[in-house]
């Protein structure tokens, strides 16, 4: 019952005196996340990274091999303002999309609450991966939050781009989607904010 007196007031949607109560006397609440991006070789998964964290972009590439882990810290208001909201701690897990590292990538998703899962709007042969992507996520870490990211959305006509096959994947998998560009920037911040919120929803601590 405990659990069910502090779930976040942004899942209930409703006014109650122990948000309330919460709200007033209580400082945001901290709670660190761990979560994973990944997909196929150069859709731009470091890159995203990179905006994130630094607000840089470049065009050189460099394969990411093991991983690299970066923290950022996200506030997450509680919409009805009757509390401090959150101060998420993300754990950001950069992985290498060469499929060699199976094994590699199984180990490092341990322990994630939510994923990305990237593809290069430009490269149709990387939105065909994604089934593999998320299964194998999936299999290590069970039914967590899942965005497919459109990404390098800079590149594509968008108002001819077909978005047909990204739906048909995303309603498949029971997953979501959003456009994304770490050259530009956009969608960059929401992106995050977004992920962190869908987790929350279902584990609030
Ligand atoms: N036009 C455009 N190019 C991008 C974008 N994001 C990344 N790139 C370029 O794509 C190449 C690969 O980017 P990375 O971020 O290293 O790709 P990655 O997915 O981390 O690749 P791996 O680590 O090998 O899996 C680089 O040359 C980037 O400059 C983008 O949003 N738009
Ligand atoms: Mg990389």
């Amino acid at each position: 019952m405990v659990v069910f007196l502090y779930r976040p007031c942004f899942t209930s949607k409703s006014f109650s005196l122990w948000s309330y109560w919460r709200g007033a006397r209580l400082d945001p609440i901290n709670v660190v996340k761990k979560i994973s991006i990944f997909g196929d070789p150069q859709v731009g998964k470091t890159a995203l990274i990179q905006r994130f964290l630094f607000d840089r972009y470049g065009e050189d590439y460099t394969p990411t091999y093991g991983t690299s882990v970066y923290k950022k810290d996200v506030p997450v208001k509680d919409p009805s303002g009757a509390t401090q909201g959150y101060k998420v701690t993300l754990l950001i897990w950069d992985m290498p999309g060469n499929k060699r590292y199976t094994v590699l990538h199984k180990a490092y998703y341990r322990g994630a609450e939510g994923g990305f899962v990237i593809m290069d709007a430009a490269e149709p042969s990387t939105l065909a991966s994604v089934p593999e992507w998320v299964s194998l996520f999936r299999e290590v870490v069970g039914p967590v939050p899942i965005i497919l990211l459109v990404n390098k959305w800079d590149m594509v006509d968008k108002a001819s781009y077909d978005m047909g096959p990204v739906r048909r994947v995303c309603k498949e998998l029971d997953i979501g989607s959003m456009f994304s560009s770490g050259k530009s920037g956009e969608n960059v911040k929401d992106m995050f904010l977004n992920l962190t919120e869908a987790i929350l929803q279902v584990r609030p601590f």
